[in-house]
């Protein structure tokens, strides 16, 4: 392996595969992913990618055998907990919190108990996979509980009365519904995460590696956010219409050919623009309007 190549672990498969690769591909990065294979290589930056299970990877940056890491935040804090109740090295940066993998760790109980506030779980038995942000939580709050570790179908603990609540991961909650449960209190705020080995402890190639792809994440997470709009408006309604379109920058003004009153509007807004949007534009007087997605920015 050569030295000078940055590594970088991403999920092998589940949840953050997808997103990870993907995102890679749109900072230009070639790389021929095997599912079969741990590590692969991008052929047109000093990078190596290493495909793992998630809860590697931080352990995996902290050890400095790997460089970088794409990770959800919830497995980072909960391998600092524990890293740091064994006394091990939990040292790291995160770079970049990236626009995916985006859920919430939360506390649920049974649709039918009558809740008022976490004390209602004193004692009371939870099945979770993060045990150490769980204890976190209701240890501030001196609420004492029976941890009961899995690492999977958390959900299906209660079903088969082998818990009382649950503390997991959610999304859209469909699966807490299917299951006859409830959520109750969200004890961490999840997404994905660019994480680092800190930068003294690598040489300045490499920094420079990641600095140039930290540059192209943002870049491409700044034009996912963003739209390019065009429009045909009066003049006199320009203020109007720059008023609305909130998280833009200065726009272009064109003079449009054969028409003195109006103008073509160019502008790129770094907020969605709903359909709601569009309509308050057209009954403002906006013509010929497009948004356009954005391919690559840079700043
Ligand atoms: O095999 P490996 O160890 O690599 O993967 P894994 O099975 O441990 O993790 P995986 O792929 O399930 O999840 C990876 C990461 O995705 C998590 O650590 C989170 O950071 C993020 N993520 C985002 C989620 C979810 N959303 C999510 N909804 N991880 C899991 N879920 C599960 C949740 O556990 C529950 O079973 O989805 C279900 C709930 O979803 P809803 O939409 O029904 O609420
Ligand atoms: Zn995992």
């Amino acid at each position: 392996m050569n030295k000078n190549r940055v590594r970088l672990a991403i999920q092998k498969s589940g949840r953050l595969s997808y997103d990870s690769q993907n995102l890679l591909q749109s900072c230009g990065l070639k790389i021929n992913l095997q599912k079969s294979s741990l590590i692969a290589f991008a052929e047109n930056m000093p990078i190596d990618v290493m495909l793992v299970r998630d809860d590697d990877i931080p352990g995996l940056i902290m050890d400095g055998v790997v460089e970088l890491g794409i990770i959800g935040s919830n497995v980072l804090e909960e391998t600092c907990l524990t890293r740091s109740f064994i006394g091990a090295p939990v040292e790291y940066s995160i770079l970049q919190y990236l626009d995916f993998g985006v859920c919430r760790l939360s506390l649920s109980i049974p649709l039918d108990m009558h809740y008022i506030g976490a004390v209602c779980l004193t004692n009371a038995r939870i099945a979770t996979s993060y045990p150490s942000l769980l204890k976190r939580y209701l240890d501030k709050k001196n609420i004492p509980f029976k941890p009961f570790v899995l690492n999977g179908s958390v959900e299906v603990a209660y079903n088969s009365g082998l818990a009382d609540a649950i503390c997991d991961l959610v999304s859209t909650g469909a699966t807490l519904e299917a299951n006859g449960l409830k959520e109750v209190e969200t004890i961490y705020d999840s997404r994905a995460c660019l994480m680092s080995r800190e930068e003294k402890t690598m040489p300045i190639e490499k920094i420079r590696i990641i600095r140039k792809l930290l540059n192209r994440i943002q870049g491409v997470i700044k034009a996912r956010e963003s739209k390019y709009i065009m429009l045909h408006i009066e003049k006199n309604k320009l203020n109007k219409i720059t008023n609305l379109l909130k998280g833009a920058e200065q726009p272009t003004i064109v003079e449009l050919s054969g028409n003195k009153n109006k103008v073509a509007l160019h502008i790129v807004s770094s907020e969605t623009v709903f359909w709601e949007t569009i309509e308050q534009l057209k009954s403002l007087g906006a013509s010929s309007i497009l948004v356009l997605p954005i391919e690559k920015m840079m700043e």
